[in-house]
């Protein structure tokens, strides 16, 4: 209770931040995209998580107003990075599940695209796999409207879930995270390894783009290129960091 006070206010004082981890296209090694990750270093509770701070939001009636501020900042950033010459990025934004089954997410992103001039293509929604999705007609009709207008939608931590063949084939998703317990396995698991291999093969017949998650290391990548899969993600390739950072880094980075 206390906590949600404090991200009330936290939200009205633009207390909290977003930090930024690259992901970058294996063969190239370009940068493709920066996720938008939350931060609160709160004075009063100290770093609260953000799986707690969602939390907290969801059982406070907060988190359509978190996840809109996420969204807005994360969409403002990108756009100021454009100005600044850095262009040709896309920006990934996580949304709680429950946003999707509420009916006004669609319209919330197309208005933040049209406030801060962000062309839908460069928007990445993240999503977790949770079965409630498409069990709920209108999270799939939130789906379909989103990639009507252009934006991008992305299975977050795939594999820890519960999606089935026939649901994956019916979603309106067009990326899929693997999750990084798996890539943490890869160089040693022969299990983990075809199990990845089998995603990254499943990913291909469904024309979705594959980004693995918590590359952390050099054998891992090598392995992920091996398989086939485009995009990677994790402290070997570049830690999340404040904003501030990010364009130098970005200008270090070509
Ligand atoms: O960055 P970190 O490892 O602390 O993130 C922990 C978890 O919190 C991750 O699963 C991530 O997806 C989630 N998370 C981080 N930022 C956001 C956010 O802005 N919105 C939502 N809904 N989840 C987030
Ligand atoms: O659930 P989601 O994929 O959004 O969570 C991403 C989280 O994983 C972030 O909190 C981020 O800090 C963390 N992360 C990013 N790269 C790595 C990595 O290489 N190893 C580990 N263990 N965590 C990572
Ligand atoms: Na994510
Ligand atoms: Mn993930």
């Amino acid at each position: 209770q206390k906590l949600a006070v404090g991200l009330q206010a936290a939200l009205e004082k633009d207390e909290l931040a977003l930090h930024y981890q690259p992901i970058f296209r294996l063969d190239t090694g370009r940068i493709e995209s920066l996720e938008a990750l939350l931060r609160w270093q709160s004075p009063e509770f100290g770093h609260v998580s953000p799986l707690e701070l969602i939390a907290v939001a969801e059982h406070h009636g907060l988190a359509r107003a978190l996840n809109e501020w996420v969204l807005y900042r994360a969409c403002r950033q990108l756009r100021q990075w454009q100005l600044a010459g850095f262009d040709g990025l896309k920006v990934n934004v996580n949304i709680s599940p429950t946003m999707f089954m509420r009916g006004q997410l669609a319209a919330a992103v197309a208005h933040t695209l049209r406030e801060t001039g962000i062309s839908a293509a460069a928007l990445v929604l993240e999503i977790t796999e949770d079965t409630s999705l498409w069990d709920t007609a209108g999270s799939l009709d939130t789906l379909h409207e989103l990639r009507r207008i252009g934006v991008e939608i992305a299975l977050d931590d795939f594999g820890t879930g519960y999606s089935s063949f026939s649901h994956l084939r019916q979603l309106p998703v067009n990326k899929l995270k693997i999750d990084k317990s798996f890539v943490a396995d890869l160089s040693t698991d022969q299990r983990a390894f075809d199990l990845v291999k089998t995603i990254v093969t499943l990913a291909q017949s469904l024309e979705m783009a594959v980004t693995a998650e918590g590359i952390e290391l050099p054998e891992q990548q090598q392995r992920l290129q091996q398989l086939g899969c485009q995009l990677g993600q994790g402290y070997l390739l570049a830690k999340p960091m404040p904003a501030e950072a990010v364009a130098g880094w970005l200008a270090r980075d070509g």
